[in-house]
């Protein structure tokens, strides 16, 4: 049997994570895949980690990682990420997933069921290929997303489409090849760019599958100015390097 742990990481998604989790692990057992799905919490005020552990309590398959206090996306990936790998030895696959219920549950089997066929090393749920796209997706946060992708594929040269989709599926052999270089990776939103990137210059084989985003089912989007400003200076930081090692 195939194995798959899903790193999550939450801040303040209870009502979100009480839907997904039964959700993504009936489906993929259902298809077949011996399942873990993994939280990585920042101690969300609004008790995520309770609803956590209750379910926990009611049926195998599901990890918690908790940290002391709001640290970023990034960070929970990179202590997601050693947990995943460490815990669960035994999972082919680890992949990333929002909680807020954008990222629909049927496409990461469809991504897992890609990467098998495809023996593609990672498998990203793009919204800018053929069949992907926004449902309902404002004006300004389309703007926001394309920008960026703009700015990632000029300043790190990989011609990925949607490289700041933070919906990937990643062989476990590929991740382990850049582990130990994680560290060195941003706390931030931008850690999904340099993460494709580290993994590009490993050397691995990245493929798109098309995502229809949905909207945020609850609860408050994290994705603030700051984080945006933070973006823009590494993307650019990036390009002035490659222009100045030419
Ligand atoms: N553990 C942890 N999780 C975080 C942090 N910031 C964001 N997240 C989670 O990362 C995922 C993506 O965050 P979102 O706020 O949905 O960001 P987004 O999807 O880019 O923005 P929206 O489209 O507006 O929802 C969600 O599951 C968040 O709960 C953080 O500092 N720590
Ligand atoms: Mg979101």
């Amino acid at each position: 049997m195939r194995g798959v742990v899903v790193v999550i990481p939450t801040y303040n998604e209870a009502e979100n994570i009480r839907w997904l989790i039964p959700v993504i692990l009936d489906l993929l057992e259902g298809a077949g895949w011996r399942t873990a799905v993994l939280i990585v919490d920042d101690s969300s005020p609004d008790g995520t980690a309770d609803v956590v552990r209750g379910l926990a309590a009611s049926r195998p398959g599901i990890d918690l990682l908790e940290r002391p206090g709001k640290m970023g996306i990034g960070s929970a990936y990179i202590d997601g990420f050693r947990r995943a790998l460490e815990a669960h030895g035994w999972a082919e696959y680890v992949c990333e997933m929002d909680a807020d219920g954008s990222h629909p549950p049927e496409t990461l089997l469809g991504m897992l069921e890609h990467a098998e066929h495809s023996g593609a090393d990672v498998v990203i749920g793009s919204r800018y290929v053929p069949g992907g796209g926004w449902v309902e997706g404002s004006i300004h946060r389309v703007m926001v997303s394309r920008g960026a992708n703009l700015l990632a594929r000029i300043s790190t040269g990989v011609r990925v489409r949607d490289a700041t989709s933070g919906f990937r599926v990643i062989r476990s052999s590929a991740l382990r090849k850049v582990i130990d270089r994680l560290s060195a990776l941003w706390s931030g939103y931008v850690f999904q760019v340099q993460l494709l990137y580290l993994l590009y210059e490993a050397g691995c084989r990245v493929e798109e599958y098309p995502l229809r985003f949905l909207p945020r089912r609850a609860g408050k989007s994290k994705l603030g100015g700051g984080e945006i400003a933070r973006y823009a200076f590494w993307c650019l930081r990036m390009m002035f390097r490659r222009i100045v090692r030419r």
